[in-house]
Parts: structure tokens; sequence; C-alpha cells
């Protein structure tokens, strides 16, 4: 079946008195259930807790835009061409036979949830994610983008050398239909030095404010121009140095945005893209591994009620670590040391070869484990308790590094080796080994797609507080989208709160949220309840 032929409005009606259809929302009772802990004296004071819900889930998605940032990209170009493929419905041949289009790799178009149990036979239902909420069907993306290379689209996936020939061929017309990318902003001092020869459609000048206004003004066109109810503004570019958090320059709204408006060096161009998405009112997600959100961002994502998500795709050998290593932890095996390497050859690569860009990557890849780490001072000693009950240092931690290579002969098929070492019973030791090769963008490509339609849709969920007794008026979720954590791999998350980088805990913290908005239980699922007593 083409995936648009399987579209249906409704696919779950939830039957109670918690939950409530109109023509415009899905309205739902929701209880928070969750426990308050008061540690003294060696001993746990546990209380559990109840907060009550109202959500608010506008039904019709708006037409919606993604406008990604590096559009002329591997990422970019595969997305572009894979959508046109599926709209299309475009099939090609290859060695193996016959291929058809799908969206295989995306956890809302291709895996699945439990919602219950089927009433006559006992057995588990489960849906399609994107089944549960309505939800942007991804052949309806409308598509745009930037990119400081000016090559049209259907050369530059040629360029890439990600899709099969057969593929490419067929679906260069319609790529050409997209045509080039809008020029860019380059300031030189972000990306790779081997990233200049690429940089020939830019928008002129270097005045920061004179860029940010005509981004602001190409968002307003594309939306305009194509009848848009929203654009999502996806960096999908290369990966920059990190920015100085520079108090005064980036630390406030106020002061990066006057920091824009004097030229300050230290505004990135990822930067200055959030903050035009910022107050045009649309949503920010960033892909690569920079901290374009420094505080100043932040703040005026809050000011405006914008949202905003990231960072770093979470594609394959970080995806897989952060299973692996929590199952090790939670099995009550200690991690040594966790050695991960890569190598690949495509254009990402060869910027990540510059050390200062290497530097970014190497964070967000190394910051994975910590929580899990955090969570079991069974295996992994505490930190020192200094003065006044200050902890000293991280605690125990187990050795971790992340080596990138570039090898420019395996292109866009990047080979990554992991070696996970481990303290077993009784002093005995465990070696986990693995080689991993994939085509790193058909990876990272649905990703994109879910974190697109997932903030569209997180964009039309509101919520309000009802304990207290008090109606007060719906309002929009924190601009913070950490619910899109399952896909990044150093989410960005509400300041002051904790990051989970456990896959299952994002996962269910997704299902859980998604759920909610229909008022059902999530947690119940895996009780199976009615499977432990007679
Ligand atoms: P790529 O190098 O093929 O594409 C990046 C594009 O960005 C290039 O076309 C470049 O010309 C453009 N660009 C650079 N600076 C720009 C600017 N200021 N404005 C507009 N365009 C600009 O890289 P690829 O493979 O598409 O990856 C994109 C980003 O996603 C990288 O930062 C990468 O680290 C990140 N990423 C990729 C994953 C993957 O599996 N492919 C996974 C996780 C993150
Ligand atoms: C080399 O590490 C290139 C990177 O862009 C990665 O391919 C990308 O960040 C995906 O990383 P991971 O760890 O999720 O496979």
């Amino acid at each position: 079946i083409h995936p648009s032929a399987a579209r249906r409005p409704h696919a779950i009606v939830v039957q109670s008195e918690n939950t409530a259809y109109s023509d415009e929302y899905i309205t739902a009772k929701y209880e928070n259930r969750s426990a308050e802990v008061t540690v003294t004296d060696g001993q746990f004071l546990v209380n559990p807790t109840v907060q009550s819900f109202e959500f608010q889930t506008k039904r019709v998605p708006g037409k919606t835009g993604l406008m990604m940032i590096g559009v002329g990209g591997n990422n970019g170009t595969t997305l572009c061409a894979t959508i046109l493929a599926n709209r299309h419905n475009i099939v090609w041949h290859t060695k193996q036979g016959i291929q058809q289009p799908n969206y295989i790799g995306s956890l809302l178009r291709a895996s699945t949830v439990r919602i219950g149990t089927e009433a006559s036979t006992g057995k588990d239902v489960h849906v399609p994610v994107s089944d549960v909420l309505p939800m942007v069907h991804p052949n309806d993306l409308v598509l745009g983008g930037w990119d400081i290379s000016g090559v049209p689209l259907e050369k530059a996936m040629e360029r890439a050398q990600v899709l099969d020939y057969d593929l490419q061929r067929q679906v260069a017309p319609h790529m050409a239909l997209l045509g080039k990318p809008l020029p860019s902003i380059y300031y030189p001092d972000f990306i790779a030095a081997n990233q200049e020869t690429r940089a020939d459609n830019l928008i002129p000048g270097q005045d920061k404010q004179t860029h940010l206004e005509h981004i602001r003004a190409d968002i307003r066109k594309f939306k305009k121009d194509n009848g848009l109810d929203r654009a999502v503004v996806f960096w999908t570019a290369n990966t920059e140095r990190y920015s100085d958090i520079i108090p005064g320059v980036n630390d406030t709204a106020e002061n990066l945005l006057s920091s824009i408006k004097s030229s300050h060096p230290e505004v990135s161009p990822s930067t200055l893209f959030a903050v035009a998405a910022i107050l045009e009112g649309e949503p920010f997600i960033n892909g690569a591994p920079q901290n374009t959100f420094v505080p100043g961002v932040i703040a005026l994502a809050e000011l405006h009620k914008s949202f905003i998500g990231g960072d770093d795709l979470k594609s394959g050998q970080t995806k897989l670590k952060s299973v692996l290593a929590e199952f090790l932890v939670n099995a009550g095996i200690k991690p040594l040391s966790i050695s991960s390497y890569n190598h690949l050859g495509n254009n990402d690569g060869r910027n990540l070869s510059a050390e200062k860009q290497f530097r970014s990557k190497e964070i967000s890849k190394s910051s994975v484990v910590d929580d899990m780490v955090d969570a079991n001072r069974v295996l992994y000693k505490a930190p020192e308790v200094g003065e006044k009950g200050v902890p000293v240092g991280k605690g125990e931690h187990p050795d971790h590094i992340v080596v990138i290579k570039y090898v420019p002969a395996v292109g866009d098929s990047k080979r990554a080796i992991d070696e996970y070492y481990s303290e077993i019973f009784c002093g005995g030791r465990n070696t986990i080994s693995i080689f991993n090769e994939c085509e790193d963008s058909l990876l990272a490509t649905p990703l994109i797609l879910d974190l697109t339609i997932l903030t569209e849709l997180l964009t039309r969920v509101k919520y309000r507080k009802t304990s207290s007794g008090e109606t007060k008026e719906f309002a929009p979720l924190y601009p913070v989208l950490s619910l899109l954590s399952y896909m990044l791999k150093a989410p960005l998350v509400k300041p002051g709160t904790d990051v989970v980088n456990s896959l299952n805990r994002q996962r269910n913290a997704l299902e859980s949220f998604l759920k909610a908005c229909l008022g059902l239980e999530s947690n119940n699922g895996d009780l199976l309840m009615e499977t432990r007593v007679w």
C-alpha cells in the first residue's frame, strides 16, 4: 500500500469520560502519578504524588514546510529525494531487484505502540505510532532551505553519492523543480577551512543584523509562497565549532540581540538561524552537535514561547550505546571502558577532520552514558562530599573515548567500531565488540522527518493543570522540546532538569505523552496485571 493511501483521519477513538472529541480538538484528562522522596539519615521517605492535567490537541495538522539549513548536503538531498520518491511512488532497480520507496527507520511511520488488549481475545493491539494522534504525513511536507553551496539540488544529490543511480536518475527531474538552495550565511571561523570551496551561494555583506533580517524574510516568503501554517527550520548543515559563552554577549536574550546588532564575532550562523526562527514564531531544531542554543537563545525562545529542540541526530553508534550501556548497567554489570571509533568519507567526515569541529562531535557523543552511571551508585562510587555537603567532581565513571577519522574512499558508508569492556561477577571480565557499517544519511533522514513531524504536532498540543481546582486557559508546552530526545545525541532539556539518555526511557516518555493526550494510561502496559493474577 502506498503510505498516503493508508491515511485515516481518526484511526483511534478513545471511549471514556476523560476524553472528548470536537471538530477542532481532542481534549483529555490525565493524572500524572509520581513520588516525592526525602532522604534523611540513610532512609528514603517516599510520598506518592498525583497531578491532574488536561491536554488539548488541535486535530488537523496545518500545511507544514521543512526549511533545512544545509539542504544541499548529504542529509538534505537524501531527505528531499526520498520524500519525492515516496510522494511519486518511484520504484527503482538495484542489483537485488526492484526497490519500493518506504519510511523504514522512522519511529513514527515504521514502528508501533501497544494501545491495549483486544476485547474478545485478550491479545495485545499495536498501532503505528503515527496513528496515535493526527500527524503530518512526510509526503505532504513542503521542502526548501538554504545552503552556502549553490549547486542545484539534483546535482547536489549526485555529489552526495548516497542513493542508487536508478533512483537518482528518476527523481532528478522532481529535484530540479525544488531549484537551487537559498543563499546562506558563511562565517568561515565556525566550520572547517576545508569547506571554503563550497561557499559560493552567500547572502552578501558581513552585517549580522542584516543577515538576521534576510533569513527572517526568507522564512516569511517561503510560508507565504507555499500557503503554509507552519515552517520547521532545521539545521542539518556542517558541524560548527562551539561558541564561547561570554557574559554580556550571548548569556541573555537582550545581550544576544544586541550582539547581533553589533555583529559580534562569537554569534555563529546556527545561532543566527535559531534567533530568526524564534522571532518568526517557527520551531528550530538543531541536528548537529554545536552549542547553537547559547543561554541567550533559550531565554529568547522562552520570551517568545517559540519551540526549539536539539542537539545532534542520534543515528547509529550513539543510539546503540544508549541501549547497550543501559542494558549493562541495569543488568548489574559494570562497564569499565567504552571505546568508540568510526571512520567515514563524506563531507561531514571531511568537516569533522578539523580539530574544533571534531571537538563539538566528541562532546555530544561522549555524554550519552552519564545519566546511567549516575543512576547506579552500587556499581560506581558517588563523588566525595566536600565542605557544606557539596559533591567534589563527578564520581566514578567508565573510561570513554571517541575517535572519528576521515577516510574518503568509504564515502557515506560509515564504519563504527565499539568495544565495551566490563567487570562481571567476582572479578571476571566481559568484552563486547561491535562492528557497524551503514549509509550515514539513510539513518539520519528518517530522524529528520520524525523530529519535524513531532515538532509540528507538539506545537498543536496545549495543556492546563487542573489539580488546584481553578480552570486556567490552555497554554503551549515549554519551548525546549525534550520529548524529541529519542532522536538526539545530546538532548536539550529545560534548564535545571536532568538529561535522560536511555533510549528506552526516551521512547517510553514519548509514548506516554502521546497516550496522555488521548487520556490513556501509559505505564500499566508492561505490568500486564491480568497475567500476574488468578
Ligand atoms: P554535509 O556536509 O553533506 O552537508 C552539510 C551541508 O551544509 C553542506 O551542503 C554545506 O555546504 C552546508 N552548509 C555549511 N554551512 C552552512 C551554512 N552556514 N548555511 C547553509 N548551509 C551550510 O553533511 P551531512 O552528512 O548532510 O550532515 C549534516 C549535519 O548533520 C552535520 O553537522 C552532521 O554532523 C550532522 N549529523 C549527521 C548524521 C548522519 O548520520 N548523516 C548524524 C548526526 C548528525
Ligand atoms: C562521524 O561520527 C560522523 C557523525 O556525523 C556521525 O555519523 C553522526 O553524528 C552519527 O553518530 P552516531 O554516533 O549516532 O552514529
